[in-house]
């Protein structure tokens, strides 16, 4: 899944494809670099930002969305907003990719359940002003498990297909760099409990600090593909059905070493080539 941030401020492409037209040509040129998926979204959810007003978020988002579907692209619309999860799908995207796993907007699953769309439920306790203040857990795998799995009843009891659910543990959402590591060496964990798995590392502070050189700076966005890479490698072998990166071509390039790897651990394998997945629904 490549990212197509149109917004002035996200935090490490904020602004470089802020006009629908650019938005669009980066679109098409994270397709090349091979994506499966575009993740259009126009608020920002970087630490400490501000709320974006619907109608402008509508007005980033539709346009791009719809100019990307004609162009063939299988689109997520990133929004915790239930009217621009609508509009998106009725412009054509495909998948409704919520950061707050509908805790933001009480008719979020009204609308999950009405479209049909593919629905990513990601882990979140509050926006991006306080969020950083809600990095409190007993034990952050299994806090994150048992809350994803609050999200799952209250989407069943809404009328949401299992077959529509996706879920996110939320990297550096109310977590700190100490807090991503466990989720992520415990991503089995959370495969295990038996939805498509969705992992946003890329380009996330957690990775500036674990590149920080001797002076302790950490590493700035644009220096961190590499190591998204190597998380997109690990995480498609822990079993994830996505990846959400900012640079596509490494990551690209490290899930299919990835299934090439699993498919050679299968015994009815021979050239170990396949890049089938596992989890490879929706
Ligand atoms: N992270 C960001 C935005 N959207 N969506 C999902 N499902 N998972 C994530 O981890 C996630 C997301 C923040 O990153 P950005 O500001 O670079 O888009």
């Amino acid at each position: 899944m490549g990212v197509v941030n149109v917004t002035p401020d996200s935090f490490s492409d904020g602004g470089r494809w802020f006009t629908p037209d650019a938005a669009v040509a980066h679109g098409l040129a994270l397709l090349a670099e091979g994506a499966d998926v575009l993740d259009v979204g126009g608020e920002s959810t970087r630490p400490g930002s501000r709320r974006v007003p619907v109608e402008e978020e509508l007005v980033r988002v539709l346009p791009v969305v719809e100019a990307l579907v004609r162009r063939g692209a299988t689109v997520s619309v990133d929004t915790t907003r239930a009217v621009v999860a609508r509009e998106a799908v009725a412009a054509g995207a495909h998948i409704i990719n919520d950061v707050s796993g509908g805790l933001a907007d009480d008719a979020m699953y009204a609308a999950v359940a009405r479209t049909g769309a593919v629905y990513v439920a990601m882990h979140w306790r509050g926006h991006a002003d306080v969020m950083d203040e809600l990095d409190r857990y007993d034990d952050v795998v299994a806090d994150v498990r048992r809350e994803l799995g609050d999200r799952v009843a209250a989407l069943r009891a809404a009328g949401v297909h299992d077959e529509q659910i996706v879920l996110d543990p939320g990297l550096g959402f109310a977590k700190s760099g100490a807090s991503n590591w466990p989720l992520l060496a415990h991503l089995p964990d959370l495969v295990a409990d038996g939805f498509p798995v969705l992992v946003g590392a890329s380009r996330k502070r957690f990775l500036g600090h674990l590149l920080a050189g001797p002076d302790g700076v950490p590493a700035p966005p644009l220096a961190r593909d590499r190591a998204t890479a190597a998380v997109s490698a690990l995480a498609a072998a822990a079993g994830a059905w996505c990846v959400r990166v900012h640079e596509v071509a490494g990551s690209a390039d490290a899930v299919r070493v990835a299934a090439a790897w699993s498919a050679g651990a299968r015994p009815d394998s021979s050239d170990g080539t396949s890049t089938t997945t596992q989890g490879s629904r929706p």
